[in-house]
């Protein structure tokens, strides 16, 4: 039973643009009032933040809840794994509906619905574009106009799967373009993938080593390129997910000098952990760290941090995606066999003020920004959530900068059984969560509830990312309609 009111006194407030001392009231599920000397009702439930801030709860904008991929299915759900984020201070997550090849889009998305009606906190979906036909692009703009999708995703790897080539990416970026929509690419060169697998495997390497051997950086930025220049010629706005090397991130930061709305996401996981990982002699535990694109030498996570701070790379995700020890050794003779995807969800916001704000890397408002609001605004959520305004959804977050814990899978929150962050001790840590005024986690315990989750329809024609339009109306200007 959520008390009608509640009060959130003596914290710091951090918004995307200012921190300041503020207590925030709380009227059911919306934020009522932030500010001093408030008019409290009575018997409105008081939390604690001296000492602490209060943030917007975290949105994580790529995760893949029992997602089923390469033969099995994503061991966490949508309640389990959006209640293991309560925990860590995320109240939003931005999953994938990825359509089978020639399967319905609008079919797809009903099944996703469907799973994450579980949800215990709030999600959205981007949605795959992952074969081509008048059908799809129909389904597209059906899925624009009445189910509240603004994003598409195209996997330029896992040939013979879900990979696209640069026809499709052609086609639906071209779509996208129409419907006010943002394209988002896992940008890996699919074929040269699978080359390099062939070759690595049949000189010998089966174990999870050759998995990072097949997908050296290099693969990366020349897809991200790639999506970056038929972005360009195409006029579109672009989102690249997950960037893992300097190589990819180069190109966002050539394309964004240039003045190309390209926008670059990074995982918390590839800031911390290395491809050292693969060399592990326990082959379980090389096996966790088998995602794509892979860790990289550790000289990448600087350049990814400049990245960040250098305001190339503009939000940060997990792309959680849970396989059990038991699922990962599909590929124990074959490390192209095993599932491909590593958790976060819980841990990511601790990983980045430990690393990020502790090291003086970022600021408390650049926190905010790369856990929350630039991904509110980019995906136009903003400021319905990512914000600590009045009005907005009471996602909100009491931040204790100071609580220190110890990352492991024996107390974590996920439904996996390894955590890529084990044994990390991490200082920052979400002391309360509310998801749209409800208290999920509090003392270390959490309170989620099944299906208290709710779906974010989001419009097309974000106003954080619309000036694509301005930019092709340049390119009209000299004649070329190139839609
Ligand atoms: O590629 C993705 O984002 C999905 C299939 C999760 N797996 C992964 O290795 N990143
Ligand atoms: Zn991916
Ligand atoms: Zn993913």
């Amino acid at each position: 039973m959520t008390t009608q009111f509640k009060i959130i006194r003596g914290g710091t407030v951090v918004t995307a643009d200012q921190e300041f001392r503020a207590d925030v009231l709380i009227h059911g599920e919306t934020i009522a009032a932030v500010g001093h000397d408030l008019e409290v009702p009575a018997g409105a439930e008081e939390l604690d933040a001296s000492g602490c801030y209060v943030i917007p709860g975290g949105i994580d904008p790529h995760t893949h809840m029992e997602l089923p991929f390469m033969g099995t299915v994503a061991s966490e759900d949508f309640f389990t794994g959006t209640s293991a984020g309560a925990a860590g201070g995320t109240t939003s997550i931005i999953d994938f509906v990825i359509p089978s090849p020639q399967q319905s889009l609008l079919e797809a998305f009903d099944n996703w619905r469907g799973w994450a009606e579980k949800s215990a906190c709030d999600y959205a979906f981007h949605v795959a574009v992952t074969w081509w036909s008048d059908q799809v692009s129909e389904e597209m703009g059906e899925l624009v106009r009445d189910h509240g999708v603004n994003s598409f995703k195209h996997f330029m790897a896992y040939k013979n799967a879900i990979m696209v080539d640069d026809e499709v990416l052609i086609a639906s970026f071209t779509r996208v373009k129409e419907l006010g929509a943002l394209c988002t690419v896992h940008a890996e060169n699919g074929e040269l993938v699978f080359q390099l697998q062939k070759r690595v495997f049949e000189q010998g390497i089966t174990g999870p080593e050759g998995h990072a051997l097949s997908r050296p950086p290099e693969v990366e930025g020349e897809a991200a390129n790639r999506a970056i220049r038929i972005a360009e010629v195409l006029g579109v706005p672009l989102y690249i997910v997950h960037n893992s090397c300097r190589q990819s991130l180069e190109a966002i930061t050539r394309a964004r000098s240039e003045g190309q709305r390209v926008y670059g996401e990074v995982l918390a996981q590839h800031l911390v952990i290395d491809e050292s990982v693969y060399r592990d002699t326990d082959w379980e535990q090389a096996a966790h760290h088998v995602m794509s694109p892979p860790f990289r030498d550790v000289s990448h996570q600087e350049a990814l941090w400049r990245g960040i701070q250098g305001g190339n790379l503009h939000t940060t995700a997990t792309d959680h995606c849970c396989f059990c020890t038991p699922q990962k050794s599909a590929g124990k003779d074959d490390f192209r066999l095993i599932p491909n995807g590593t958790p976060g969800i819980e841990d990511r916001m601790s990983v980045l003020w430990d690393q990020g704000v502790r090291t003086g890397r970022l600021t408390p408002v650049e926190f905010v920004k790369i856990t929350s609001s630039n991904t509110a605004q980019i995906f136009n959520m903003y400021p319905q959530k990512g914000c600590v305004k009045v009005g907005a959804d009471a996602d909100l977050v009491i931040w204790d900068p100071e609580s220190t814990r110890t990352i492991s899978a024996k107390t974590h929150h996920q439904n996996v059984d390894f955590n890529v962050y084990e044994g990390m001790e991490v200082t920052g840590n979400a002391m309360v969560t509310l998801s749209r005024g409800t208290v999920v986690w509090k003392d270390g315990e959490l309170r989620t509830t099944k299906g208290a989750g709710k779906y974010i329809p989001r419009k097309p024609f974000a106003p954080y990312i619309n000036a694509s339009n301005a930019r092709s109306s340049l390119l009209a200007a000299k004649g070329v309609d190139r839609s």
